[in-house]
């Protein structure tokens, strides 16, 4: 996957709102992503490793918002449940055919099919393993409980379902320590107070997060139980729940 590094925000940009899943994005994804979101590079290994806990023989895996595919190919790296494939689905025209260029490169393991579609209008069935992996705050807050509850509805019976979010603190002080932390991690990582800032006005509505409480009561309302939290750094955070 290429490596390009992500300038996006870096020059004076006239409008920074609407943030978009592009071909610029995607030229730099990877890079974009690593430096952004503290934990990613630990987080998707480790939902290979929850998936091959959790992959039923027979079933099927969704990797849904796939972006370039990290996930779906850490699943199909770690799962050895026999006779299943990993269905990941996104919206981004830009995004679904440079995976698909990559996989085409790929050989061989567990089948990965890709959809570009709409994670609204995906079918989920047969499922052992979904997961949203920084994709579930990109969806209109509106249409999150019906997301869930249609995922919930196409889970077997002890599948599971993995959420990782960007989150938000009902406690002023505390969403004041953890916006300041992240900061602080994006400058280590080589971003300017511009990037930082252009991005941040770019991603306001588009990436919506939620408190910790709504996660969790949005798990329970989908019929889904034992959601925990398994991962965090900052105000990033990953759960499990399962049918
Ligand atoms: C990873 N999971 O590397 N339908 C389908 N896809 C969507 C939708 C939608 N309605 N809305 C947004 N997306 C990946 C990283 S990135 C996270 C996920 C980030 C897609 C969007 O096109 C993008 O590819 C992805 O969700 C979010 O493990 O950029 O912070």
């Amino acid at each position: 996957m290429s490596k390009e590094y992500d300038k996006l925000f870096a020059t004076n940009r006239a409008r920074t709102t609407g943030f978009k899943f592009d071909d610029q994005v995607v030229r730099v994804f990877p890079d974009m992503i690593t430096r952004s979101v503290p934990g990613y590079e630990l987080v998707v290994p480790m939902i290979g490793l929850l998936a091959r806990r959790y992959a039923q023989p027979g079933s099927n895996l969704y990797d849904l918002g796939c972006s370039l595919g990290a996930t779906s190919l850490a699943m199909a790296g770690a799962v050895n449940a026999k006779d299943v494939q990993i269905i990941a689905v996104d919206n981004s025209t830009a995004m679904v055919s440079q995976f698909g260029k990559l996989l085409e490169e790929l050989k061989g393991g567990i089948p990965i099919r890709i959809r570009h579609q709409d994670i609204l209008e995906t079918s989920i069935e047969d499922a052992s393993v979904v997961v949203l992996n920084f994709t579930l705050q990109f969806i209109e807050r509106e249409h999150r409980q019906h997301l869930l509850n249609t995922i919930a509805a196409g889970m077997k019976k002890d599948a599971a379902l993995v959420v990782s979010e960007k989150i938000l603190f009902a406690d002023e002080q505390e969403q004041a320590y953890q916006t300041a932390w992240h900061h602080d991690f994006k400058r280590t990582q080589g971003y300017s107070e511009l990037e930082i800032a252009q991005k941040r006005d770019a991603l306001e509505d588009v990436l919506r997060p939620d408190t910790e409480e709504i996660h969790f009561r949005r798990f329970e309302q989908a019929g889904l139980s034992q959601p925990r939290r398994w991962f965090q750094c900052f105000s990033f955070a990953s759960y499990i729940a399962f049918k």
